[in-house]
């Protein structure tokens, strides 16, 4: 073994991010590069990703990494669900559309009638939600950029032909179309027949760790790269590194992937396609090294950034009159209170006092969410009134649904579950973590923040030799290398008990 330097490029919903990371035996360090926002775009009422933007950072990204040291390889990784096409020529057709898009309305009951949901659940595992990619293309039956498609590539993959002209799909991703078989892992020609689409729109599935092929000669040429540097994929669905990213020991543990969702979860060996799990809304996306992540969606720090993002632009009440979306220019009057502040004020109001369900579906779009939160506490329970009730709402409730997907995925699994690692960037929202270990009344690890970069690079560092070993084995280097921060379980935790009944029987009386 010898100590490589690999690219690890991590989109997220809000921002990308390029970083260059050493690995080597006892080393891993990385160094951002380059930051860049990813700013959604309406274009006829729809909401589009700018994609052609991303690629344009990527590539600038890649250029600086380039200028500061040698590049041995590079992997992409993102959210997921989301995809483009592309037309017999290799173009793509149109802008990717955001799963945030509000299209898929109503695409659930429509496919309940057309397809017998329990059974999709035993081939896919996937949780129901309206912005699967099943979903998404159910919506986009019928129109004319679906018939003129070749090709489906998922949002890394997309970038990746960009890179190399190889069109390729890995399984973590594919896994999270609801068109894939969990069991197999595999795409299942019976739901992609179902669609009426051809099965070869969809390329064969790789596993993480397969090089897809060397970056082409004129985007080497364009940033700097030599000719030859493999471009690899590995966990290509963001959640799926941030998991290699977890620095555990055993196999006691559970997740939180914390950044615009809350993926909260177990890694498992097998799916769990009971119908129980069904019901419960538990999910089994598929991870690296032939694993599955069995985990729930919870809305995460998006309810807190869209906040954010309305007090920016002016909004400083809390209970504002319409729903509509901001298109995210600040308004530049009013002064907007920072999050750190934010935060200690919050800290200072009362535990568990305004709840939320955080899976609400009301929080997907985005919108005016001090409103929402404060309408949806109000259905059941006090309503909060200032910035600081608001957050302290928001972080009270992701803690309470953490402590009841946890104990949900653990009774589903029969694992048990003694320590919780909280990674990615709500891993430095101290106040956050604290009430994670309260409410769930285990200790949590807190860190490392950029863990999907960092799960990314392992990956990619392993293919290339740097690193030998399996999932144990990288997370030992994330363990000796990375800084965790520990919170340990306090508070009384019938506050919790007490709050998740409250919740729970508001949710059983609401319509
Ligand atoms: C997180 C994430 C989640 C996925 C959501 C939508 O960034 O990838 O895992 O459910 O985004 O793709």
């Amino acid at each position: 073994t010898r100590v490589t330097r690999v690219v690890a490029i991590d989109l997220g919903a809000s921002s990308g991010r390029v970083v260059s990371v050493r690995v080597g035996p006892g080393l891993l360090e990385a160094v951002e590069e380059h930051r860049f926002p990813n700013e959604p775009v309406i274009v006829a009422g729809t909401l589009h990703w700018d994609v052609l933007r991303l690629l344009r950072g990527i590539e600038h990204g890649l250029r600086l990494a380039r200028r500061h040291g040698p590049v041995d390889a590079i992997a992409i990784d993102s959210w997921a669900v989301d995809y483009g096409l592309l037309d017999a020529d290799g173009r793509l057709l149109g802008n990717p559309v955001h799963y945030r898009d509000d299209r898929t309305l109503g695409v659930l009951a429509q496919l309940g009638t057309e397809l017998d949901a329990a059974a999709v659940y035993r081939t896919t595992g996937l949780q129901e939600q309206r912005f699967n990619t099943l979903g998404q293309l159910a919506a986009a039956r019928g129109s004319a950029q679906l018939a003129a498609a070749r090709r489906l590539l998922m949002i890394p993959d997309l970038l990746a032909y960009w890179l190399t002209g190889v069109e390729s799909a890995e399984v973590t991703n594919a896994s999270t179309t609801q068109l894939f078989d969990a069991t197999r892992r595999a795409w299942d020609p019976a739901l992609i027949a179902h669609l009426g689409l051809p099965p070869d729109l969809f390329p064969v599935a790789v596993e993480p760790g397969t090089v897809i092929g060397p970056v082409l000669a004129d985007v080497a040429a364009r940033v700097g790269l030599d000719a030859g540097t493999p471009v690899v994929a590995v966990g290509s669905h963001d959640t799926a590194s941030a998991v290699v990213g977890v620095p555990a020991r055993g196999s006691d543990f559970a997740y939180i992937s914390c950044g615009t969702w809350s993926l909260v979860g177990l890694e498992l060996d097998a799916p769990v396609l009971t119908a129980a799990s069904r019901a419960a809304n538990a999910t089994n996306e598929l991870g690296v090294d032939g694993t599955v992540r069995y985990l729930r969606n919870t809305m995460g720090l998006w309810m807190l950034q869209e906040c954010q993002r309305h007090w920016a632009s002016g909004g400083g009440e809390v209970a504002g009159d319409g729903e509509v979306a901001g298109d995210g220019e600040p308004a530049g009057d009013g002064e907007p209170v920072g999050l750190d502040e934010l935060l200690r004020r919050a800290a200072a109001e009362p535990i568990a006092t305004w709840l939320v369900d955080a899976d609400d579906e009301r929080f997907l779009a985005p919108g005016d969410m001090p409103a929402r939160i404060a309408r949806c506490a109000g259905e059941h329970g006090p309503t909060p009134q200032t910035p600081a009730q608001v957050v302290r709402c928001i972080l009270d409730s992701l803690a309470l649904a953490y402590r009841r997907s946890i104990a949900l995925l653990a009774e589903l699994s029969g694992r048990e579950v003694r320590v919780v690692h909280v990674v990615g960037g709500g891993s430095q929202n101290a106040l956050l973590c604290q009430l994670t270990a309260d409410a769930c009344e285990l200790p949590v690890v807190a860190g490392p923040t950029e863990a999907a970069a960092l799960g990314n690079a392992l990956v990619q560092a392993r293919a290339l030799g740097a690193v030998v070993g399996g999932l144990p084995e990288l997370r030992g280097l994330l363990a000796a290398t990375q800084p965790l921060r520990t919170h340990l379980p306090g508070g009384d935790p019938h506050v919790w008990a007490d709050a998740a009944d409250r919740l729970r029987g508001a949710l059983r009386a609401s319509p």
